[in-house]
């Protein structure tokens, strides 16, 4: 199947080539944690597309010996580079042209790089939706959104949700068609209107570095005793969240996607090593927002990524109630007040 992915025409090389192109972040409702072989997800997962928190990225492209460079806002980050070099690495096989070019890159996020918020999903998106532009402009084909899903799960695995729609599912699911652990595909087509203009509001409890790393993270989930019981689990819940999704039932996902945040956290906490990676203000957040909407009676819950922050989740009609939420409770504990305005957005876009 991967092979279908490699480009054998002969292309003609043209002496430069420039681009730029912009892409989101993403927030998993159905986790994936735990991976495989190269890049392969244990479980599939689903996520909503986020539309302030993205990256813009240039690429200039000049034939001639293969390499890069990377900066960030002009300024050269050596410190990006591995990651970026085993990325190429990684793509050469499928996009034999590149070690025809020396690439300059230059990214800009447009959230903080010290908010807490990883970029590596809205960053691995934005450069090869660049190199997928590339590809389509030596080839004289159109996109291909698949393909540029795939590069990018090789960068890193939830890169490959920021591509192209709302709700993005990824990875083999017993109940959808076409899913697969290559490439995520766009799923808007499951949400109810309530779910179209979904608000995300990231409380910044914690702006330090990740506690753990991804790559520990996912690899805690080799050996942990209850991961075939969580992978399973990640299916049937995957099942009962896009009928949720679809019939825009709003106690379900609650349910489903607080439930899945936990999960992600229980697995962390009883691993070996393992991690708290919660902070007392996390958890003071979630008391607030089960208070609020126990008493609003107003559909607002959390998910929560590998950290401490919290990700509040709502319908847009209820903006101006959760705004009060925020400023009245939920501010005094976010580090500094800080939090991000997010909301559903619909993937890469070239600039
Ligand atoms: C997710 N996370 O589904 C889960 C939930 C964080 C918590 O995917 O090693 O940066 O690059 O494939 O995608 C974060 O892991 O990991 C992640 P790699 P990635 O969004």
């Amino acid at each position: 199947m991967e092979e279908n992915f490699k480009l054998t025409d002969q292309v003609e090389l043209k002496e430069s080539l420039t681009t730029k192109w912009q892409a989101p972040s993403n927030i998993a409702l159905v986790k994936y944690w735990g991976k495989h072989g190269v890049q392969l997800p244990a479980n599939p997962s689903i996520s909503f597309t986020l539309d302030a928190c993205r990256t813009i990225t240039s690429v200039k492209a000049s034939k001639g010996t293969h390499g890069f460079s990377i900066s960030y806002d002009g300024v050269e980050k050596p410190e990006f580079a591995p990651k970026i070099k085993a990325y190429f690495e990684r793509i050469s096989s499928y996009c034999p042209w590149i070690t025809s070019y020396h690439f300059e890159i230059d990214t800009h996020n447009t959230f903080p790089h010290s908010s807490g918020i990883a970029s590596s999903a809205s960053s691995m998106a934005a450069l090869s939706a660049c190199v997928m532009d590339f590809e389509s402009e030596l080839t004289g084909t159109s996109l291909d959104y698949h393909k540029m899903s795939f590069l990018s799960r090789l960068g890193s695995g939830s890169a490959c949700r920021s591509l192209k729609g709302a709700a993005v599912l990824w990875g083999e699911h017993v109940d959808t068609d076409g899913s697969s652990n290559l490439y995520g595909i766009d799923k808007s087509d499951l949400l109810h209107p309530v779910f179209q203009d979904f608000q995300d509001t990231i409380l910044l409890v914690d702006k330090g570095e990740k506690v753990v790393s991804s790559t520990v993270g996912h690899d805690l989930m080799n050996d942990h005793a209850y991961a075939s019981a969580r992978f399973e689990q990640a299916q049937s819940n995957l099942t009962i969240l896009k009928k949720a999704l679809k019939d825009g039932d709003l106690a379900t996902f609650i349910k489903i996607t607080e439930s899945e945040a936990l999960t992600l956290h229980a697995m962390m906490m009883t691993s070996h090593p393992y991690f708290i990676l919660m902070k007392p203000n996390t958890l003071s957040i979630i008391e607030e927002i089960w208070a609020f909407r126990k008493e609003m009676q107003i559909p607002v819950c959390f998910t929560l990524d590998a950290g401490a922050n919290v990700h509040m989740l709502y319908p847009s009609e209820h903006k101006t109630a959760v705004d009060g939420l925020i400023n009245n409770k939920l501010t005094k504990y976010c580090q500094n007040s800080h939090y991000i305005c997010d909301q559903i957005g619909t993937g890469a876009k070239k600039c």
